[in-house]
C-alpha cells in the first residue's frame, strides 16, 4: 500500500516546547524510513511569510498558508509536521477542514491536531529567549498569552502537558496515537 502522508499540527505558547517535540518526532519519523518535513517559523516567517507580522490579521494569514503548504506535503505522501502557534481556533479549524478535500484523492487527509499545554507563568519563567519579559516592558506589542489571545483547543486529538513530560514520553504518545489510527 502507498504510503499516504498527514498532518501533525502542533500549536501552543511560545516557549512551550512544541518546536522541540516536533523537531524530535521528525527525527523519530525520519528513523522509522517515512518522509516527514518540519514547518515551523525559522523555514516559513523568514521565506514564504517574511512579509507578515503579528497582528491578529497577519496571523490569520500567517496560518491558512502554512496549512495550504502542510497539505501539498501531506497529499504528496509526506507527513507533514507544523510547529506554530496558531492561536485563533477559527484558523485551526479551517486548516483541519483544507485537509478534507483534496483534488488527487477521494479520502480526506488526516489532520492531528497536538496542543502542548502549559501554564502561560511557567512558559514566562523559562523564556529561552526574554520575549516574555520584552512583552510584559511593552517593547514586543500583542505578545501571545500577555497582550494577545490564546485559544485553546477543545477537542485536539493529542493533548501534552510539556512541563510533567519528557520530550522523549511526548513524543511516544504522538507515535502510539498514530499506530492506534493505522497511519504509521
Ligand atoms: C507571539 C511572537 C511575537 C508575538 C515574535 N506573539 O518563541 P518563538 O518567538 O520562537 O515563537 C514565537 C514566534 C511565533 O510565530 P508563529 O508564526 O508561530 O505565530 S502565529 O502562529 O501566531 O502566527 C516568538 C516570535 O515568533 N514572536 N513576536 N507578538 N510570538
Amino acid at each position: 500500500r502507498k504510503q499516504r502522508g498527514f498532518t501533525i499540527w502542533f500549536t501552543g505558547l511560545s516557549a512551550s516546547g512544541k518546536s522541540t517535540i516536533a523537531t524530535a518526532l521528525e527525527q523519530h519519523l525520519l528513523h522509522l524510513g517515512l518522509a516527514a518535513y518540519r514547518l515551523d517559523g525559522d523555514n516559513v516567517r523568514f521565506g514564504l511569510n517574511k512579509d507578515l507580522g503579528f497582528s491578529e490579521k497577519d496571523r490569520n494569514e500567517n496560518i491558512r498558508r502554512i496549512a495550504e503548504v502542510a497539505k501539498l506535503f501531506a497529499d504528496s505522501s509526506t507527513i507533514a509536521i507544523t510547529s506554530f502557534i496558531s492561536p485563533y481556533r477559527a484558523d485551526r479549524q479551517t486548516a483541519r477542514e483544507l485537509h478534507a478535500v483534496t483534488p488527487s484523492s477521494d479520502e480526506p487527509l488526516a489532520f492531528i491536531e497536538v496542543f502542548v499545554d502549559i501554564p502561560v507563568e511557567v512558559a514566562e519563567q523559562r523564556d529561552p529567549k526574554g520575549l516574555y519579559k520584552k512583552a510584559r516592558a511593552g517593547e514586543i506589542k500583542e505578545f501571545t498569552g500577555i497582550s494577545a489571545p490564546y485559544e485553546e483547543p477543545e477537542n485536539a486529538e493529542i493533548r501534552i502537558r510539556s512541563d510533567q513530560k519528557s520530550v522523549e514520553e511526548a513524543v511516544q504518545e504522538i507515535v502510539d496515537y498514530l499506530n492506534s489510527k493505522g497511519l504509521l
